[in-house]
């Protein structure tokens, strides 16, 4: 899909002439109504972060016209960030992909082609593969923006229909360590309580997270807190000062990845100031160790954690942490009259992420600052859908929609039976996780992958090795999205997908919540919305492997109006059949209850009436959570039910302090850390299609601390290379107090190929979720010359 410069520009004047009408509405209240006059608004959730903030589209002769916030909203009481203000501005963008698109070979040039003709290929291609080389050389890798339904749909397809587990999605990039963490501690995936706590709270510790620019209306929701209540007090701990650390009380600024130890001492001050509670963690907990899960004393875990002196953890860390103020923050954690801990990819994206989640768990629930108002460990959930659809909905190469684990064989059968399909159908071995699919894809063993809205050709670390096997010939990929990407250029086949708001269904934001945004306008073109494509796709996929297995996967919607009547009817197979009884009961939350609400409804919510008070603000609290009431053993307040834990109680876990896969040496002496800023979403296909957007930040740049850039004869504006055993960019230098001493930070969304960080970036895992090490790897850095001028990749 190669631009020429022509077309470019000739698709940027017609962009310009086609005038938004935007938000700049006039003051006076006339006038506002006037400007508003044929307006319809549309309720929904805003497309992009994870905070799920409720927004209406204005809707103006069929075209998208401007978008508020909805105040009644508990999510963000009206209040919408710059980037959910314009996002609908990138939806009749002159580049939106609006017929599908083929080409034989990689090297060759895209022509259109119709719809029927674009399934057949599909079908045709996975079938070929699947007859000749087995089940498991096709996939599926999907996303965390996807609505509920695709992503059911397309696992459905998947594992009951072509028999294999290769169903994968980019949260593995991000939220698989909040699981791993979640589980191992907990013993249920996903937060107790939710925003709910935020203006309760006394104390916030935010660790890895800039919330600031990355969840930015829950920020806001922190500093309203804190400027309202001068006893709140804020804990970052961060070795960037970002955005976030600007409200804190106390920035930790660290070396890092040693942020376990930091963890492990403030769990010593709590133990030797006996600023614990005895009784929550007696009745509620058991502490563990090892792979084994052995269960330990307490006296056992006092001397585990006696390794960790503040003085010792301070050395680790370096850089400006002394033992006073983790002896301080252990204090106002422990002590406040309710503390929220909020953590994101600082945390999660780390070679021991599973690791670093239990241990911010373990100071919860050592001082019981769970479960009551106010307190909760409050991992964030990036994308808008990663929870609901992907962590839920079955769209991970380990899990089954409901919080099912593919090994489990009762579990297996529970949604063979649900689908109607024979016992047996779903194979027991779990697929390939991200990392090991596209390695499968590099060694050819992968034949036909289905990419959509996602772009692993960028978000992919390391992503030079892996788009070597994205450009073989003898894999053929299909790549669903709205735009063209770095993805699409590796694809044979694009197919062009409706866009939020184009298309209905429901996301599930970070606290448990269910919202379903509705249909407000038609796709442009011939894009059609994904439950359409798969279920189409699939019928075709029946009839060439001559399957009826496969066509019963898709009977149940056959025939369906493909804007509203089908994405319910999927809908209301996963939550009446497959949530029921389970952890994330969604029966109550039907498409009907959840247009009645402003703001959906927060699972468990079993029922109809429970749903429509907004289902469970607080998960185990009996009173509140159903489930809690109906599982409980005791008259304890709290009831723990989740299924990974068989003693039904909170675990602590043994963890101790691990280094980062690769660390700086004498050749590569920098710490490259990698991530966001407030302007931009990921990959910039959207943002970068927003002139409002575009212009605040038009490309990517090096952030270098001023000690450094002076020893190494850095300017600001400066072009440096930054350059790892893998890959290297060449960015402008931003000189400032934002990194520490010896750690260079690059956001990752620019698509220019000598400004994608991914190049340089390192595919470490950590062992138990499978989840990239982005944030930390060792480079060199350089500078080349002084200033360039420099353009956007995408206007
Ligand atoms: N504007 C915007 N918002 C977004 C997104 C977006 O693309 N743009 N994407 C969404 C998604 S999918 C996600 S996952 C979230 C991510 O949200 P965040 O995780 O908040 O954002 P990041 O910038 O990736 O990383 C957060 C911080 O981790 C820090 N960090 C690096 N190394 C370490 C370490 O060793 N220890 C600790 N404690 N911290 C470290 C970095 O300095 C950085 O400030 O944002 C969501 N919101
Ligand atoms: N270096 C570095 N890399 C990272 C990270 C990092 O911190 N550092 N973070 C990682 C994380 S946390 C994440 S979540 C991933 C995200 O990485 P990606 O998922 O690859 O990035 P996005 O740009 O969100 O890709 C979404 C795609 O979906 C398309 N799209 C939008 N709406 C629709 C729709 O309705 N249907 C379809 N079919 N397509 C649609 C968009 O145009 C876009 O191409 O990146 C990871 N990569
Ligand atoms: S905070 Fe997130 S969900 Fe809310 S408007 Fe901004 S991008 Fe959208
Ligand atoms: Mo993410």
């Amino acid at each position: 899909m190669a631009q020429t410069r022509r077309d470019f520009l000739k698709k940027t004047a017609a962009l310009s002439a086609a005038s938004y009408v935007g938000m700049n509405l006039p003051l006076d209240k006339n006038s506002v109504a006037r400007a508003e006059e044929g307006i319809r608004w549309h309720r929904g959730s805003c497309r992009l972060c994870g905070v799920g903030c409720r927004v209406e589209l204005g809707v103006k002769n069929g075209q998208p016209v401007g978008l508020r916030g909805v105040p009644q909203a508990r999510t963000n009481f009206g209040y919408v960030c710059m980037k959910g203000m314009h996002f609908w501005k990138c939806m009749r963008h002159a580049d939106r992909l609006t017929r599908p698109l083929y080409r034989e070979k990689k090297t060759g040039t895209f022509r259109e082609i119709s719809w029927d003709k674009a399934l057949d290929i599909a079908a045709s291609k996975f079938a070929e593969a699947v007859t000749a080389h087995g089940n498991d050389s096709v996939a599926y890798y999907g996303s965390g923006q996807a609505l509920t339904e695709e992503t059911y749909l397309f696992q459905k397809v998947m594992r009951g229909g072509l028999q294999t587990n290769n169903v994968e999605g980019n949260p593995r990039l991000c939220m698989a360590s909040a699981v791993g963490g979640y589980l191992t501690s907990f013993g249920a995936d996903e937060p107790i309580g939710g925003y709910d706590d935020l203006e309760k709270a006394y104390c916030f510790f935010i660790i890895g997270s800039n919330t600031a620019e990355a969840h930015p209306v829950l920020f806001r929701r922190i500093m309203r807190r804190k400027l309202d209540n001068p006893e709140v007090k804020v804990i970052n701990a961060d070795p960037r000062l970002s955005q976030t650390s600007r409200i804190a009380d106390k920035h930790l600024q660290f070396k890092p990845g040693t942020d376990l130890a930091l963890l492990n001492a403030m769990a010593y001050v709590i133990i030797e100031e006996k600023l614990y509670d005895q009784s929550f963690f007696s009745t509620y907990a058991t502490f563990r160790k090892g792979k084994e899960k052995k269960e330990v004393s307490f006296d056992e875990y006092k001397k585990f954690v006696a390794d960790y002196p503040p003085e010792k953890a301070a050395r680790i860390m370096g850089g400006k942490v002394t033992a006073d103020d983790i002896r301080e923050v252990a204090r106002w954690f422990a002590t406040s009259k309710g503390t929220v801990s909020l953590w994101t990819m600082g945390i999660n994206q780390r070679k021991r992420g599973v690791w670093a989640n239990n241990l911010i768990h373990n100071l919860h629930i050592l001082t019981g600052q769970l479960l009551k108002p106010g307190a909760d460990s409050l991992s964030l959930t990036g994308q808008p859908n990663a929870c609901g659809g992907v962590r839920e909905g079955g769209g991970l190469c380990h899990i089954l929609p409901g919080h099912r684990l593919v090994k489990k064989e009762k579990l297996r059968n529970q949604v063979e039976e649900a689908w109607g399909i024979p016992k047996g159908r779903i194979p027991p071995k779990p697929g390939y996780h991200t990392m090991a699919m596209f390695s499968a894809v590099n060694a050819g063993k992968i034949k036909a992958i289905w990419i959509n809205c996602t772009s692993p050709a960028q978000s992919l670390p390391n992503c030079n090795l892996y788009n070597k096997g994205l450009a073989r010939e003898d894999v053929f990929i299909v790549c669903s999205d709205i735009f063209p990407t770095r993805t699409t250029e590796y694809a044979n086949l694009i197919l062009p997908t409706a866009f939020h708001f184009e298309k209905t269904g429901v996301y599930g934001c970070t606290e448990r919540r269910s919202q379903l945004t509705r249909k407000a306008i038609d796709p442009p073109g011939d894009a059609k919305p994904e439950v359409w494509i798969v279920r189409e796709w699939a019928k075709k996929l029946a009839s060439k492997l001559n399957d009826p297995v496969i066509a019963q996967c898709v009977k149940p919607f056959d025939g369906l109006e493909e804007g509203y009547e089908l994405p319910r009817a999927i809908w209301n197979e996963y939550t009446q059949k497959l949530t029921k009884g389970r952890d994330n009961d969604l029966q109550g939350a039907t498409y009907e209850v959840l247009e009645q609400m402003y703001d959906g409804v927060q699972w468990p919510a079993p029922t109809r009436a429970h749903a429509l008070k907004g289902g469970t603000v607080k998960k185990f609290v009996r009173g509140m959570d159903p489930m809690a009431d109906s599982e409980a053993t005791s008259d304890l307040p709290y009831q723990f039910y989740g299924p990974a834990h068989k003693d039904r109680k909170l675990w602590v876990w043994l963890r101790p302090q691990a280094d980062p896969e690769e660390m700086p040496d004498a050749e590569y002496p920098f710490y490259l850390s990698t991530g966001r800023i407030i302007d931009h979403w990921h990959t910039m296909s959207m943002t970068g299609r927003v002139p409002e957007l575009l212009r605040a930040n038009p490309y990517a740049y090096v952030e270098i601390n001023p000690n450094d850039a002076k020893k190494l004869g850095i300017k600001p504006g400066d072009m440096v290379e930054v350059r790892s055993r893998r890959g290297v960019n060449v960015l402008p230098a931003k000189v400032y107090e934002g990194p520490i001493e010896g750690m260079v930070f690059v956001y990752w969304h620019d698509q220019h190929p000598e400004r994608m960080i991914n190049k340089v970036t390192k595919d470490a895992i950590d062992p138990g979720s499978k989840e990239p090490e982005f944030k930390i790897c060792a480079v060199k850095v350089k500078r080349v010359s002084g200033p360039v001028p420099l353009k956007p990749l995408i206007v």
